[in-house]
């Protein structure tokens, strides 16, 4: 095996059904190529033009409360709306599309314009966790809703809109393709083996270490084998469960610890704020019991070498495979070494 992972391989990912393209001999090329402004962070408190900040007013007209803590609301240019109609266009099975009603709300996870997870407190991020958990929920336990995807956008890099801390929910009729790919190769998996594939695969990395970055007594971080993007992540519960919903009280403050170590091992990678889309994956909420679904959290940074260097997904990439220079074991080897205090020092 070791030999075969030292030159051109590819990698299977269990949970997609995809393969990933590793050249790990290609990490010296050089980079002639476009780069970005360093990722920045706000330096006020309270930004007058900001549009999530307490007491702001929105596009719409609509004006933020004083909050103090966590405020969530409907997103004003809502990408899905409940009253979207329902019914189906099937012309010979070639061009299909469906009615998709849903619901999306904009979650502001602090009231301080200039903070992010990485500066945050255990008890300030314990209160995000119930806050998805409660949102999850409440939007799958409406009518029609089977799915809910709550993600995080940081950074310009990534299209975050604003560097206000803020996350969304999407709540959907349909399963989107990603959640709709894993839930069904965790069934498969689970039909073949009788067994869940993430509590099997996390039983491999807690045998090898080379991939896991952090572990507390409920979660661990790592690198997945498969992973495409150059520091991508996964949070895995190492018990199984299907859904934010399910973690215990202790479970949830392990979660934060997870969270917020992963959040300053990102930012110490470049000392620089690093962007990233990043998830969770939880059972569908279509009122079937789902035991294959072992829920879990991915972080999809783009940055590759440097904080001004990003990763294309183009050519290759784009008409056949994803492709990554730098091993998931190197990747993971960098991030359990920066510290794990935040570069910036104490907020
Ligand atoms: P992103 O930064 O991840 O794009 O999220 C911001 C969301 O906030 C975005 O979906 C919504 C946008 O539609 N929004 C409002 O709901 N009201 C506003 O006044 C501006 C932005
Ligand atoms: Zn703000």
């Amino acid at each position: 095996m070791a030999d075969l992972l030292l030159s051109s391989h590819r990698r299977y990912n269990p949970l997609t059904g995809e393969w990933v393209l590793v050249s790990p001999h290609r990490t010296l090329r050089p980079w002639l190529g476009q780069t970005e402004a360093p990722p920045g962070s706000p330096s006020v408190a309270y930004d007058p033009d900001c549009y999530l900040c307490p007491g702001n007013m929105r596009a719409n007209g609509e004006r933020n409360p004083a909050y103090d803590g966590i405020f969530v609301f409907d997103n004003d240019f809502a990408a899905l709306r409940q009253d979207a109609p329902g019914g189906q266009v099937d012309i010979g099975g070639l061009i299909r599309a469906e009615g998709e009603p849903g619901l999306c709300r904009v979650i502001c996870v602090s009231p301080r314009h200039d903070l992010t997870i990485a500066r945050m407190q255990l008890p300030e991020i314990r209160k995000i966790v119930d806050i998805w958990g409660a949102q999850y929920r409440e939007l799958g336990g409406l009518d029609g809703i089977n799915s809910v995807q709550i993600f995080e956008n940081r950074g310009a890099m990534m299209g975050a809109s604003n560097p206000h801390p803020h996350c969304q929910v999407w709540a959907s009729r349909g399963i989107p393709n990603e959640t709709a790919k894993e839930g069904r190769a965790q069934s498969e998996y689970r039909n073949g083996q009788g067994s869940c594939l993430l509590c099997d695969y996390l039983a491999l990395e807690e045998k090898s270490a080379d991939r896991i970055i952090y572990r507390n007594d409920h979660f661990a971080v790592l690198v997945p084998f498969w992973a495409v993007w150059p520091f991508e992540t996964m949070i895995l519960p190492r018990r199984h469960m299907g859904a934010l919903d399910e973690l215990t009280d202790g479970e949830a403050t392990a979660l934060a610890d997870a969270i917020r170590c992963l959040a300053i091992r990102y930012d110490n990678l470049f000392e620089a704020p690093l962007p990233y889309s990043m998830g969770f994956h939880q059972r569908p909420t279509d009122g079937l019991s789902h035991p294959e679904w072992h829920w879990h959290a991915h972080y999809y940074p783009p940055l590759l070498r440097s904080a001004t260097i990003r990763k294309f997904m183009v050519g290759f990439e784009m008409l056949g495979s994803p492709q990554r220079d730098i091993t998931p074991e190197s990747a993971a080897a960098r991030l359990r070494d920066v510290p794990d205090a935040h570069y910036a020092g104490p907020r």
